[in-house]
């Protein structure tokens, strides 16, 4: 791996925030990793976004010197991020309708205080801005490129900052676009300074397939100063894969490659989910394509080991990396967390076959896989297909029951905590499924009965109807 590739972890979802010392776990595991990057921007910490004008308190600025600190010493660059797009700034020709204060003067009172706390690496993220008008996306391109620029300036000469003094132009020759203009980790003891921006299209879809098209993202990466990064997470906000064919797409109307922000692990979008699964359908030239790459991960803390785990290896492996034995390699040095008060550690190819179960957005895992076959016959086969598979279908069913029990044991509470529920929901769907199936080779005609829940109580609630109503089909929904 190129040690100076930046790569690493987005604090980047809705919802509850980590806490520091689930902050701190996650350094020690970049650090054990080989990755280098920490980005700050939770969207439900309320001062990186609803109240992004107000100062951290004295207990909150003394826990982000701690992080800062603990970042240095573990050669990880803390990047702390600013959403100021909640309160409409950039909706309409006013800068400044819902507020007297300037935008600019904001963003410059919350950086300081950050860069009197030791922190050199910014972003500013215009992401999820809600209503932005179609027909000012030129204009507000142009704008999210200025304020940039203009924070880009102001913190070359601001009191804390530890970066060169002169101050770059921002019509300056635009460097050659491509890998040559990716800039390294300065190789200095404290990370030296970088700006980046998330745009308000950062992905294909919502430029509308087409971002050379795209007047938002053409405003922006002509206005833009060359070393402002620039986020962007692929074809889709959760892309599938991320091709070289994409980067260098991507790379033209930026115009300059650009910083990969990755949901492939991201789950705030559906609580019913969690994604265990080894880094995957990514280019392993994405390291020479772009300028950084950061995931952001599953809400819950302690479900990013593996994730993790596999990104190291993915940018220290290039060509030959494969996601099947990164999971195993991870598995393994996994296991410590899977202690319990009583009894032994759960063994590796027990948490193989959980990771297989809650892997990825678009793909399960091996075991999942051949778990699934056996339900489909189960469900839907010839008597004899059904019994043949309600044998498999019950051994997974009771390793899953097993574990379920056994998990109450956990050591670790919050990996017990985000498991759980999720564990409980699989274990109950086999158990509908095996009854289903002996009622099927019993000869009983639907509706089937469940084993332990009436209809209604399970998988029940408005949720539960509307999903019914509206299944996934290949390619979008149907009804
Ligand atoms: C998004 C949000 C992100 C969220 C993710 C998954 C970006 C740039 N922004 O669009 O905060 O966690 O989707 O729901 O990805």
């Amino acid at each position: 791996m190129n040690p100076t590739f930046p790569c690493g972890i987005v604090e980047g979802f809705y919802g509850q925030p980590w806490t520091f010392p689930q902050r701190h776990k996650v350094l020690r595991w970049l650090s054990q990793f080989g990755l280098n990057t920490y980005v700050y921007g939770p969207k439900d910490d309320l001062k990186h976004r609803v109240i992004w004008r107000d100062l951290l308190d004295d207990t909150e600025a003394d826990e982000f010197k701690k992080l800062i600190h603990a970042c240095r010493e573990h050669g990880i660059r803390f990047v702390y991020a600013i959403a100021p797009g909640w309160d409409d700034l950039f909706g309409g020709n006013d800068w400044s309708a819902s507020d007297k204060r300037p935008l600019l003067d904001g963003l410059k009172n919350r950086f300081q205080q950050l860069l009197d706390l030791g922190c050199h690496d910014f972003a500013v993220m215009f992401d999820d801005i809600p209503n932005l008008p179609p027909d000012e996306l030129a204009e507000i391109g142009k704008r999210h490129a200025e304020t940039g620029n203009e924070i880009w300036q102001w913190l070359q000469t601001s009191p804390g900052s530890s970066r060169r003094k002169e101050a770059p132009s921002q019509t300056e020759t635009p460097q050659k676009i491509g890998a040559s203009s990716r800039r390294l980790l300065p190789e200095c003891e404290a990370p030296c300074g970088s700006l980046a921006i998330c745009p308000s299209v950062y992905c294909t879809r919502m430029a509308g397939n087409a971002p050379s098209d795209s007047s938002y993202l053409r405003a922006l990466g002509e206005t833009l100063d060359q070393r402002i990064d620039i986020y962007w997470t692929g074809p889709e906000i959760i892309s599938p894969k991320i091709t070289a064919e994409h980067l260098r797409a991507v790379t033209e109307v930026l115009r300059r490659p650009p910083l990969i922000w990755d949901n492939l692990h991201a789950n705030d979008y559906d609580c019913a989910r969690i994604y265990l699964g080894p880094f995957s359908d990514r280019t392993s030239a994405l390291p020479q394509l772009t300028r950084g790459l950061v995931i952001n991960p599953n809400r819950q803390c302690e479900l990013n080991f593996l994730p993790l785990a596999t990104l190291g290896d993915f940018v220290r492996s290039g060509a030959d990396y494969s996601p099947n034995s990164a999971r195993q390699k991870a598995i393994k040095m996994w296991l410590p967390e899977w202690n319990r008060v009583t009894g032994p550690a759960f063994a590796a190819q027990t948490i193989a076959l959980i990771v297989d179960c809650f892997h990825l957005p678009f793909a399960n895992g091996p075991k999942a896989n051949e778990l699934m076959h056996q339900v489909h016959a189960a469900l839907q086969g010839s008597p004899n297909e059904i019994s043949q598979a309600l044998k498999s279908v019950k051994t997974t069913g009771d390793v899953l029951g097993k574990f379920f029990f056994e998990l109450s044991a956990l050591k670790n509470r919050d990996l017990f905590e985000a498991l759980w529920p999720h564990v409980w929901r699989l274990k109950d769907e086999l158990s509908l499924v095996i009854a289903i199936g002996e009622q099927r080779l019993n000869g009983v005609e639907p509706p089937f009965i469940a084993p332990d829940y009436a209809a209604g109580v399970f998988r029940g609630g408005l949720l539960g109807e509307l999903r019914e109503l509206i299944q996934p089909a290949s390619g979008g929904f149907r009804v």
